[in-house]
């Protein structure tokens, strides 16, 4: 078997990079480990910024998005018994983001890609990579994949990072201590925009996937599992961070969905070895508080689409052999605000009454000066 791009993961990079590929004429094979429902099940982002938006509409994708996501044109910050909304219509004029669940855009390109006679194969679990120096090739389940270039979309976990040669890559990385405890909840949204909180007991996020289903999340403890996490607990701490506002009411309903997620940023340099090339979380992840992830997926899938278009129309490599500088600049832009708005917000060792002092000093900034709110607002809408 041949092809130009051998793919290793179905999750958003993986799908978008094989679709953008088969709108410019070039051929890809997808190799995913886990079944096509257990990926279109897996829950994980929500936020999706205007440039995410605005490639999926633009590949054909967006039609459901358009229809059933949420425009959002800003945020709340809430702490200390106050609220504070930073006003994205004002302050990046323009410019907002779309509450669309990561699986919604995976099934929305699975379908895509299955309606256009793409070859995306699930249940693939033996994927190696190998030769990535020239001539690369994959092998799995007894077979061989001949390409022209290895697409490594295969998440945090997953086998192409490894197959770089020791000594290659620079990592870069921090846990934080503390993780994110994720619910859906069949109930309406108590806000219409989301809420960030911090309180003294630790950091909540009110979100939201539909007019039907709120997504929650709670910082907890890094070890902790959602066993110890009972609906009814859940609901308490919810309401113990969220409810420090006079007239707010945060709604309950039934919880379908818990999971703990740590809280962790990483960055592998360069993303690139030979002829094998890293998209989204198999180069780099981000702790979830400036809903990063997915788009930094799209945005390194855009470059890599440019990258392969020229190569394969024109045989020149420059941009393939940028690729990894490319990306990196919005990457670590990324990281820096991620880790920000993680810093800003949660609630780190509780002996550190001068940390928080600084926290607290910081949030009145942001919320009192149009400069530093125009600093979270266009980090988080997205820089172009
Ligand atoms: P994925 O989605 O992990 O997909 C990788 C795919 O590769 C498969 N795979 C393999 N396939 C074949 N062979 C192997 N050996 C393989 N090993 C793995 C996997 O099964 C999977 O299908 O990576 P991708 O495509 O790079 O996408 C990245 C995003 O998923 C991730 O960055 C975001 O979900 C992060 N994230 C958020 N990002 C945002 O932009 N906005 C958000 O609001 C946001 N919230 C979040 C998040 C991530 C979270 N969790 C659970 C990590 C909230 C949470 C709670
Ligand atoms: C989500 O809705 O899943 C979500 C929203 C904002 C974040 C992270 C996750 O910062």
């Amino acid at each position: 078997m041949r092809t130009q791009v051998g793919i290793i993961g179905a999750g958003p990079a993986g799908l978008l990079l094989s679709h953008l590929l088969h709108l410019r004429g070039i051929s890809s094979v997808v190799l995913e480990r886990r079944s096509r429902a257990y990926v279109e099940r897996r829950v994980r982002a929500g936020v999706l910024e205007q440039g995410t938006v605005d490639t999926l509409v633009e590949a054909g994708v967006g039609a459901r998005l358009l229809r059933e996501g949420l425009p959002h044109q800003g945020i709340e910050l809430r702490y200390d018994g106050q609220s504070h909304r930073i006003a994205f219509e004002k302050l990046v004029p323009g410019r907002s983001i779309t509450v669309y669940g990561q699986q919604e855009v995976v099934k929305d390109l699975i379908a895509a890609r299955l309606e256009a006679g793409g070859d995306v194969r699930f249940e693939i679990e033996d994927v190696a990579a190998h030769s990535l120096e020239a001539e690369p090739y994959l092998t799995f389940g007894g077979e061989r994949l001949d390409c022209d270039v290895i697409a490594g979309c295969d998440g945090f976990h997953g086998v192409s990072r490894p197959s770089i040669p020791p000594g290659v890559l620079q990592v870069f990385e921090r846990d934080y201590p503390f993780a994110w405890l994720g619910v859906l909840a069949r109930v309406a949204p108590s806000s219409e925009e989301l809420i960030y909180a911090r309180t003294e007991r630790g950091f909540a996020l009110h979100s939201m996937r539909s007019p039907t289903v709120s997504r929650f999340y709670l910082q907890v403890p890094p070890d902790a599992s959602a066993d110890e996490w009972p609906d009814e607990r859940i609901w308490a701490e919810l309401k113990a961070r969220l409810e420090t506002v006079p007239g707010f009411t945060l709604e309950t309903g039934e919880i379908f969905e818990k999971g703990v997620t740590p809280m962790r940023a990483f960055v592998a340099e360069p993303m690139q070895y030979g002829r094998l090339y890293l998209a989204g979380d198999a180069a780099h992840i981000v702790p979830p508080t400036g809903a990063k992830g997915l788009n930094l997926a799209v945005a390194d899938v855009r470059v890599l689409t440019e990258a392969l278009d020229r190569f394969f129309s024109t045989g020149a490599a420059d941009l393939l052999d940028s690729y990894s500088e490319s990306c990196l600049k919005r990457v670590w832009r990324a990281q820096h605000f991620s880790w920000w708005m993680t810093t800003l917000l949660h609630t780190f060792d509780s002996d550190d009454a001068y940390g928080r002092r600084l926290q607290l000093s910081y949030l009145d900034y942001v919320t009192s000066s149009e400069a530093a709110a125009t600093t979270l607002a266009e980090n988080y809408v997205g820089l172009q």
